[in-house]
């Protein structure tokens, strides 16, 4: 749900990266983080444990500027891949307005991108929400990887709704800027219609 405030002129739109865990969710943001200008770009928060895997979010404030007369600002949120945090990843939906699902390329992750696809699909049906109506994207990271999952076979696998999608190697800054304006682009686009 974009929140609009006519106030202070001001439209909020949530994204969420989601994945299964160790996917490059969080080195996304710490990627964008670190190429953003400090004009465009708010704090990053993260919380995670000493070994750097997330806990309950990381969190990055984003000012996309002005349209129409409104200032536009995006919160990026991760959620932990783990499986065990189901509650976490359930509760940062909550008021989401687009998403960048983050598949790994690695080829003992197959099984994982796809559990963690439908642990989307039914964690968005709670709040009344389905991956064939929100704006969303995929990204296939971790392209570098020794024996890379074929795209095209992940598209088959993980792309039934032919939704944008981008390779990447979120560490070295790879596919991160496209990805992110994708799923901008199609929220922006949903709030207009
Ligand atoms: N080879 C390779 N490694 C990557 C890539 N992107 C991220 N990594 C590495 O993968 C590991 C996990 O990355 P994170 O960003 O912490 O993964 P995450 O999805 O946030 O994991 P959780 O928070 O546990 O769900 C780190 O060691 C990253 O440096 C990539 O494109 N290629
Ligand atoms: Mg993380």
């Amino acid at each position: 749900m974009t929140t609009i405030n006519f106030g202070k002129r001001e439209i909020l739109c949530k994204i969420v990266y989601y994945g299964p865990g160790l996917c490059g969710k969080t080195t996304n943001l710490v990627t964008l983080h670190r190429n953003l200008g400090d004009d465009v770009r708010g704090e990053l928060l993260t919380l995670a444990t000493e070994t750097e895997r997330t806990i309950f979010f990381d969190m990055m404030p984003l000012d996309l500027g002005e349209i129409e007369g409104f200032n536009v600002r995006f919160s990026l949120y991760t959620v932990p891949g783990q499986v065990q945090y189901v509650n976490s990843r359930k509760s940062i939906l909550n008021g989401v307005d687009g998403i960048i699902f983050v598949a790994d390329s690695s080829p003992s992750r197959w099984l994982a991108n796809t559990e963690s696809l439908m642990d989307l699909s039914n964690n968005l049906a709670e709040y009344d929400l389905s991956l064939n109506t929100i704006p969303w994207v995929i990204q296939y990271n971790k392209r570098d990887v020794t024996g890379a999952l074929p795209v095209a076979a992940l598209e088959a696998e993980l792309n039934k709704w032919h939704v944008p999608s981008f390779e990447a190697v979120a560490n070295e800054g790879q596919g991160v800027n496209e990805t992110l304006r994708a799923v901008s682009q199609l929220v922006m686009e949903s709030f207009n219609n």
